[in-house]
């Protein structure tokens, strides 16, 4: 009997089907239920909601949170700061309708029972920079699940969706997706009048630093596979910004964040000589990225790029000061904490390399690109924005809406804006969630029409891993090298190889160029060929192959978009060799993409930036 037949089919009907039970996906469901009191809510997840997505481990800090009732901040403010910290580039309207929701987020995450904790002095939470303030947040994603649990109608979890279902009638309207569950191999077959797609960013595209006993680690969670972006794009959904993929600065091998470090601890980060860098380069840096260097917080990524000058300038290793900040009991605590709360594996490291934080500085180091649309970047989908902000280029549906009817996205999936964080992540969910409703409600007579044989073909290439498991083990009498198949494992290593060597990836200091670009495309051709030929030996391994399958369509993007934009935006996330400058005349725009299911081509565009907020 072939795999695919010893699988049964289960069908479900929802009114809308949030796909990612993370941030975003809680969001949503909490929302959805609020407007759509009688609706079919659906949520699916392929890990276990009450720990799934980037938030599992907990975070010691809440990163996007206005403070509004105190006058602390304003929206027009975080648009600017957002705007300046990517170098000119973000969907404005998209931001602003993030930032003036998002403090009623965090006051209903303290009223579930998140401990978020007070400045004692002025009786405001306390900040641990101008946007961020500090939690206890080891059990951040529980709290936050509870509320999506107590709200959807159903909640798959162990579910991996595959791929999204466009309707029978209309190839640009959605109508559901299908996927396997991970514990007992069913097929699921998924009919929404609306979709939410909140399934994180994109961890392991890139070579990791970590090999060896830490292979595995990212910063990054390294279950977030990408699935945001493929799903979307091979339904042929815009994409934007792709090639603003993320480096983020932190501690060496662990992989800590330096947030809480820098910001509420005020540490310094000095080269091996004692010499603090930040600063030194910005008359150069200046005569290639313009005026932005003066901005104020110094932007990420040109942190970033005064670091790789002083590495490459050989005054490496370099050193966050932590021993010359703990010199209290409440700020080793708070030190410490960051870590337990969100990053255990750094204590690890402080614990496995003798490094007592109160008397040892720590290394830092640039991590490996990973594909975001939360943190300091912000690539994903192309989205409809707000009514009352978005202007006509920017708005062609509902809010959140993708460039497929009844497509919604939050989160990691939606690009162009940046600096959302877990609690922008939710708001946005709450926001596609309430567009969401709308448009059900605006569409009474819409009924999913799925076109059956094409469910059935999907079914087959789904389960195919695990006949190419069957058929081709017979050819292997000990070890993981077959003539007839690869695995995910090495797959995922290939992908990581062909993205570091000519993406623009560590090893070769983020530096790439049209050449490179153009070679790491064809290799990923001949990867792109091999997924035929991925085998898995269990469901465990044919989500490995699947999430294999989401990663090298989002690395697909990633290339396509770096080689469209011919100019250095980011420096410190990527150089192109070619074009080492920041173009404003050319390129002071949005890098816009779309892949044609029907014709199986690309279609690269540039979109303006509109300046909203002065
Ligand atoms: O300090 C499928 N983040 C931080 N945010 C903060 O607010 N404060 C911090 O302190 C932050 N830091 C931080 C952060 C993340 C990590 C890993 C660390 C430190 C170590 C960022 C936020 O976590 C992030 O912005 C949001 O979580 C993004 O939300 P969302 O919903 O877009 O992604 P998700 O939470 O990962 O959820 C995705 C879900 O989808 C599921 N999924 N389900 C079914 N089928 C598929 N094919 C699927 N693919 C994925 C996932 O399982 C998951 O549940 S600091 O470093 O900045
Ligand atoms: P991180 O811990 O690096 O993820 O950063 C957490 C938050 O602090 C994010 O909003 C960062 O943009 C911000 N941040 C981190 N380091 C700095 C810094 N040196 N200056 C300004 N903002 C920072």
């Amino acid at each position: 009997m072939s795999v695919r037949s010893s699988k049964s089919t289960k069908y479900v009907d929802s009114d809308i089907l949030i796909i990612g039970g993370g941030m975003a996906g809680c969001g949503a469901a909490y929302e959805a239920r609020y407007w759509g009191r009688k609706m079919r809510i659906v949520v699916v997840e392929k890990a276990n909601i009450e720990r799934s997505g980037a938030v599992a481990m907990g975070l010691s800090a809440i990163n996007c949170y206005m403070g509004l009732r105190w006058n602390e901040n304003t929206p027009e403010d975080f648009v600017r700061y957002t705007r300046s910290d990517l170098m000119g580039l973000v969907r404005e309207d998209l931001v602003y309708d993030i930032a003036r929701h998002v403090d009623s987020t965090v006051h209903l995450f303290e009223e579930w029972g998140l401990p978020i904790i007070y400045d004692e002095k002025t009786g405001h939470y306390k900040r641990e920079g101008r946007w961020q303030i500090l939690i206890h947040g080891e059990s951040y994603k529980p709290i936050v699940a509870e509320a999506a649990q107590k709200s959807a109608s159903e909640i798959y979890n162990r579910i991996m969706v595959t791929h999204l279902l466009t309707d029978a009638r209309n190839p640009n309207r959605i109508a559901g997706a299908v996927g396997f569950s991970v514990r007992d191999g069913s097929f699921y077959v998924f009919k929404a009048k609306a979709v939410i797609v909140s399934a994180g960013g994109a961890t392991h595209i890139y070579r990791p630093k970590s090999v060896g006993e830490g292979a595995g680690r990212t910063w990054y969670a390294p279950w977030s596979t990408g699935s945001a972006y493929a799903l979307l794009i091979q339904v042929g959904a815009t994409m934007t910004q792709m090639e603003n993929r993320l480096v983020v600065t932190r501690f060496k091998d662990g992989y800590g964040p330096v947030g809480a470090w820098f910001l509420a601890l005020k540490a310094t980060a000095k080269n091996a000589y004692g010499e603090e860098y930040e600063k030194k380069y910005v008359d150069e840096q200046r005569m290639l990225y313009g005026n932005y260097v003066d901005a104020k917080p110094f932007p990420t990524c040109l942190r970033n790029d005064s670091m790789l000058r002083e590495l490459k300038a050989g005054k490496g290793p370099i050193y966050i000061h932590t021993e010359a900040v703990l010199d209290t009991r409440e700020k080793e605590e708070l030190g410490w904490e960051d870590f337990l709360d969100m990053t255990m594996s750094q204590s690890i490291v402080w614990a496995s390399q003798n490094i007592d934080p109160k008397t040892t500085p720590s290394e830092l180091q640039t991590s490996e690109p990973y594909i975001m649309g939360s943190h300091a970047t912000c690539s994903g989908a192309w989205a409809s924005g707000p009514d009352d902000m978005a202007t006509d280029i920017y708005k062609w549906g509902y809010n959140r809406m993708t460039t497929i009817e009844g497509l919604f996205g939050a989160g990691d999936t939606i690009g162009g804006s940046a600096h959302k964080f877990s609690s922008g992540s939710f708001t946005e969910g709450r926001i596609a969630a309430k567009a969401a409703v709308a448009y059900i409600l605006d569409h009474p007579d819409y009924h999913p029409d799925i076109d059956t044989k094409m469910v059935e073909s999907l079914k087959d290439e789904i389960f195919r891993p695990m006949e190419n498991y069957n058929v081709g083990k017979n050819k292997i009498v000990a070890g993981t090298v077959s003539p007839l198949y690869i695995y995910p494992n090495q797959g995922v290593i290939r992908l990581e190889k062909i993205m570091d060597e000519y993406a623009g990836g560590w090893g070769n200091m983020y530096m790439t160029n049209e050449f490179m670009l153009n070679r790491g495309l064809e290799l990923l051709t001949m990867l792109k060929e091999d997924l035929s030929k991925v085998a898995a030996e269990d469901l465990h391994q044919l989500q490995r192959a699947w999430e294999l399958h989401h990663r090298v369509w989002t690395a697909e993007a990633v290339i396509r978009h770096t080689l469209y934009r011919k100019e250095t935006r980011w420096p410190g996330y990527y150089y192109r060799a070619d074009y080492p400058k920041l173009d404003d005349t050319n390129w002071h725009v949005f890098v816009n993409s779309r892949y044609d299911p029907a014709m199986k081509t690309w279609y690269m565009s540039t979109v303006p930036v509109m300046h909203i907020i002065g």
